[in-house]
């Protein structure tokens, strides 16, 4: 199998594991340091908020010492920067928000702040511009009129993609969607309230999704069907891996540490569930993680190769649970290629259908509805796979 293009945010291994309730339990990272290691686990890119490589508050020539140094650190390991975003949250001055901000002001500071950053990752090569959103939102309904503030949306991914098209930058968006925290409730919570938002765009091509395992699974939602609808609408422009346990916090777990059946057949769709059994997603398999406060230096780089190997296992266990001539067995027994005949037939009309009285009249709806759908043996066979039980 050819390498898996594995990439990490500086932020994710960079976390100093500050949390609401207790300090810093590890040292800041450099981001030169950051590029090398990743380097040496094998990952072969690396993606950045405007914050993490700049220090917000930098001069000129500060900003540019700091993109200098990152720039060696590339050139010396080969690491690439597929993706780039703004942090539009950790400043006071955002705590309403960047694009949806009430303050206008703000709003005009925030398009200027990614503005400066998209030049920069063009600059760097950048193919994808993520826009998380975690300051759009609200605490107090009365406090936010949600049709503005999605006005403003707008009007912010207009413009963005209005200067990329105009600048003639090979860029495009991807709105990462979270149901809430930091704020209550977040705008654009879920891959489907994202798409939707997607569909009033100006230049709609120009903007997909970068869904994340945990903000979907916080919402309760099932990430590997959210990845297919995003894939069937040609959306899934970038992907955040991470684990989470269930609807509570953002955990930002080693992926695979949450929800590992949902895991394996996330890996499944990726890699296995294209046109032919090939890759349905080309992009990075980009971790967005949080090594655990727990855990000292070392233990961020061995949680980051676990990313990695992670998704190695997933990908060698649903090749072989697609291989086992029992599973293909069990997918035929449970009709799932049936689903892929259309419900007409070619040239068949309305008129046709109402004539047929195979398909209403003489269907025989009992005997249909009293037989089994053998869904369960195949979950059963996936468990199987991913416990060792099969080879
Ligand atoms: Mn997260």
């Amino acid at each position: 199998m050819e390498k898996i293009p594995f990439t990490f945010g500086l932020w994710t291994v960079g976390w100093p594991a500050r949390d609401p309730f207790g300090d810093a339990t590890r040292p800041a990272l450099d981001p030169v340091e950051t590029v090398h290691r990743l380097a040496e686990l094998g990952a072969t890119g690396v993606t950045f908020h405007d914050d993490d490589l700049i220090p917000f508050g930098s001069d000129d020539a500060e900003r540019e010492r700091h993109i200098e140094r990152f720039r060696a650190a590339l050139g010396e390991t080969g690491l690439i920067v597929p993706m780039a975003t703004t942090n539009l949250f950790t400043h006071p001055v955002f705590k309403d928000g960047g694009f949806t901000s009430n303050r206008r002001d703000v709003r005009r500071y925030a398009l200027r702040k990614v503005l400066r950053n998209i030049d920069l990752a063009a600059s760097l090569g950048a193919k994808t511009y993520v826009l998380w959103g975690g300051r759009e939102g609200a605490e107090s309904d009365s406090a936010k009129d949600v049709r503005a503030a999605l006005d403003r949306y707008k009007e912010g991914l207009d413009l963005l993609t209005s200067y990329v098209i105009e600048k003639g930058y090979d860029i495009r968006f991807a709105i990462e969607p979270k149901p809430n925290e930091p704020r209550g409730d977040i705008l654009l919570p879920t891959i489907g309230h994202a798409l939707g938002f997607i569909n009033e765009l100006e230049h709609s091509e120009r903007v997909g999704l970068n869904p994340e395992v945990g903000h979907e699974q916080m919402a309760g939602l099932n990430f590997m069907h959210g990845i297919a609808q995003a894939l069937w609408h040609g959306k899934l422009f970038h992907i955040d891996l991470n684990g989470q346990r269930g609807i509570k916090y953002d955990q930002d777990l080693v992926f695979g540490h949450g929800d590992l059946l949902n895991a394996f057949f996330l890996v499944d769709l990726l890699e296995f569930g294209g046109p032919e059994g090939g890759r349905a997603y080309e992009g990075p398999r980009h971790f967005d993680y949080k090594p655990a406060r727990t855990e000292d230096v070392a233990g961020v780089w061995a949680s980051a190769a676990a990313n990695m190997r992670m998704y190695t296992l997933l990908r060698e266990r649903a090749e072989a649970y697609r291989a086992d001539p029992e599973v293909q067995a069990a997918l035929a027994n449970a009709r799932v290629a049936e689903l892929s005949e259309t419900t007409l037939g070619a040239g068949e009309t309305v008129a046709d259908l109402l004539a047929d009285k195979t398909a209403f009249e003489d269907f025989d709806v009992d005997a249909a509805g009293a037989e089994g759908a053998n869904f369960v043996q195949l979950t059963q066979l996936a468990i199987e796979h991913l416990l060792g039980a099969r080879k």
